[in-house]
């Protein structure tokens, strides 16, 4: 049996963290999407790392009952009750934040943090005893209506300098439960619903409040919540996270190609070398086709289109994973490896390869920028591919 990708953490959870990584991903720059071929091979891969090992920590916090655990498991693409996921729908009788590593992004972090519902809560002592320094920011959940203790807490992270968001969750239930009553569409039983979240978070100000159902995120405001988290975030960490989002939406994937195509200039920076190899006769490029690979299998994960991800999708919607398969057009159907990119470069790169022909030998600086070039022009296309494949799954899939 797999090992399971979750952890038990108490309170003390600053233990877990390896110091000088978080050092390092503080003083990261945030202008890493301008990347040029300029740039030494050396510096794009310090970049690359840097990308590669951000650490994210996302701490969710609320009353019990309201679907902390829930929206955890959501964030991770699994669903409550899957191998691995955080237990749902049971009494929190403890202080513990349970620390759950992302199945795929062994950096993204995301804490269930302990029930805020004691009668004698103090938003000071709770603050103080979930470590809120390691988070990135808070998310506060709250059902039916946010609770007094809910605003006590928002007004002291605030307090702390750090950043929350409110998400009024189980909106699926409001729609179902309001529309059985009488004629009501669904725009305005969300309208009713925003309404009420700002009267009873008038205390805090006039603060956004995004509605979700866990049981899909792909509608309502999760998109708007990812959009907003991008303004408090670094540039590594907001890639970090879209990354690691499960592919809920036609707008998640879009957000997803932009991010990648980003990370993309990073890649072929570091992947291009004034080392030549030759990948068909007559026809040599300094390019590192390993760091291509890689780059591309993480994106494969990211668009939801490796096996395990599809053979877990199909249980969840109870279809055949060959189906969810069939659907797929892009040269990756069966995976990243070095063959597959090598077939690349013979296909659309020679479009590239025909144009610089006569200059490849030339000074090591120009063959840099046309290695660049080339290389970023084939990450490009293999992820345009891809999101194509993933739009077509998750409409196969009835997601959309
Ligand atoms: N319909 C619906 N049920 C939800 C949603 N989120 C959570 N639940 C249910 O609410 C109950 C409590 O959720 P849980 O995640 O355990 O809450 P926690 O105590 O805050 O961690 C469980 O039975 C969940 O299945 C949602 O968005 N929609
Ligand atoms: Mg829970």
């Amino acid at each position: 049996m797999a090992e399971p990708i979750y952890e038990t953490a108490e309170s003390n959870c600053a233990n877990y963290y390896d110091n000088e990584m978080m050092g390092e991903v503080m003083s990261e720059s945030r202008n890493y999407v301008k990347v040029d071929p300029a740039q030494s091979s050396a510096e794009a891969k310090e970049e690359q790392y840097l990308l590669e090992n951000v650490t994210l920590n996302i701490a969710i916090t609320g009353e019990s009952g309201v679907g902390k655990s829930s929206f955890v498991n959501a964030m991770r693409g699994l669903g409550n009750g899957e191998y691995g996921a955080a237990e749902t729908g049971v009494t929190e009788t403890t202080m513990k934040a349970i620390r759950y590593r992302h199945p795929t992004m062994p950096n993204v972090y995301i804490w269930d943090l302990p029930g805020i519902g004691t009668p004698n809560f103090k938003a000071k002592k709770y603050l103080k005893e979930v470590q809120f320094d390691s988070y990135d920011f808070f998310i506060i959940i709250g059902s039916l209506r946010f609770k007094e203790n809910d605003i006590l807490l928002a007004k002291e992270i605030k307090r702390l300098k750090k950043t929350f968001y409110f998400v009024r969750s189980k909106v699926d239930q409001d729609v179902q439960a309001e529309s059985r009553k009488r004629y009501v569409t669904e725009e305005q039983i969300l309208t009713k619903i925003r309404l009420r979240c700002r009267e009873n978070l008038a205390p805090v100000g006039n603060p956004k409040v995004f509605l979700i159902s866990t049981m899909d995120l792909g509608k309502y405001d999760f998109q708007k919540l990812v959009d907003s988290l991008k303004d408090n975030l670094s540039d590594h960490k907001w890639s970090a996270l879209v990354e690691s989002l499960p592919v809920c939406s036609l707008s998640m994937i879009e957000t997803k190609k932009i991010v990648l195509k980003k990370r993309a200039r990073v890649a072929a920076a570091a992947a291009a070398t004034t080392v030549h190899i030759l990948l068909l006769p007559g026809f040599s490029i300094g390019c590192e086709i390993a760091i291509m690979v890689k780059f591309l299998e993480k994106a494969l994960t990211s668009f939801g289109l490796d096996e395990k991800y599809i053979q877990a999708l199909a249980v969840r919607v109870n279809k055949r994973p060959r189906q969810l398969r069939s659907v797929m057009k892009s040269r990756f159907y069966e995976g990243v490896d070095k063959t597959v990119v090598a077939g690349m470069f013979r296909t659309t790169g020679m479009l590239v390869a025909k144009i610089v022909e006569g200059m490849l030998f030339a000074v090591p600086a120009i063959t840099m920028v046309i290695a660049f070039a080339t290389t970023l022009q084939l990450l490009t296309q293999a992820i345009e591919e891809m999101a194509e494949d993933a739009k077509a799954v998750i409409l196969a899939a009835g997601l959309c």
